[in-house]
């Protein structure tokens, strides 16, 4: 069975390794921050499997501000580059899909449309589908959705692009009083369809593949000295 590898990417705190976690299920999980410190610190893959089709997952640490993180903005990019290249050698599957895991209500700033050229143009060549999956819209009225309607136009400005886009909740947050449901167990569980979905319609059938290492390397590094 092929696989198809998925990198999750965004500012620290944003919600990727939650995200993930919507994927298994409950079994083996990234784990979470639960204050202001960020917590992941290297990328790491997590398996599951959608309609008999095989992920491989990659979560990957924090790019920006937003929680106070142990890595640094350079070495995270440093480190998604990293990945980014070893995946797409010869040796590996190549790359299907990116997700810029975004949480709401953050700002859209200029480092953040940085970050998107970076990965998708800089990295990637404009040649693996990029998604967003903004997080925090549990008390978003009418519908989770509702979000991306409001803020489309400001993305579409500054020229950050998404094949398709997953508005949701990463949390079923505080048990209610009855102690037998979460407060969002609702919106948290369309959630998980939405981003399956996501995954399942926007994955590149075959991973793509640099051609060169040397193209590599020149490309990339044209990127992160523009970056910082
Ligand atoms: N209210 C709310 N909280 C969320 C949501 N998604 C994640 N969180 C919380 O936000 C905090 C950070 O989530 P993580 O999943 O660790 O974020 P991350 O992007 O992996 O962070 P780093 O690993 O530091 O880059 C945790 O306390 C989560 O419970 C969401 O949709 N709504
Ligand atoms: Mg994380």
């Amino acid at each position: 069975m092929s696989i198809r590898n998925v990198v999750f990417f965004g500012s620290s705190g944003g919600g990727k390794s939650s995200v993930i976690n919507m994927f298994l299920g409950g079994e083996i999980r990234a784990p979470i921050s639960s204050g202001k410190i960020g917590c992941t610190f290297e990328s790491k893959s997590y398996d599951t499997t959608i309609e008999n089709t095989r992920y491989h997952l990659y979560d990957t640490p924090g790019l920006n501000e937003g929680l106070e993180c142990r890595t640094s903005a350079k070495e995270a990019i440093g480190n998604l580059k990293s990945l980014i290249r070893n995946l797409s050698s010869e040796s590996d599957g190549g790359v299907n899909l990116l997700v810029f895991v975004f949480r709401s209500p953050g700002r859209l700033t200029d480092i953040i449309e940085e970050d998107h050229r970076t990965v998708y143009e800089g990295f990637c060549d404009k040649k693996v589908p990029i998604v967003m999956v903004v997080t925090g819209l549990e008390d978003e009225v009418p519908t989770m959705n509702h979000w991306w309607e409001k803020n489309r136009e400001k993305f579409e400005e500054k020229k950050i692009r998404f094949v398709d886009v997953a508005c949701i909740t990463a949390t079923r947050g505080r048990l209610a009083e009855d102690n037998q449901r979460h407060r969002y167990d609702e919106e948290y569980n369309l959630s998980v369809t939405l981003v399956k979905k996501l995954l399942v319609k926007n994955c590149r059938h075959s991973g793509w593949r640099k051609e060169s290492n040397n193209e590599w390397i020149k490309g990339s590094w044209k990127w992160i000295r523009k970056h910082f």
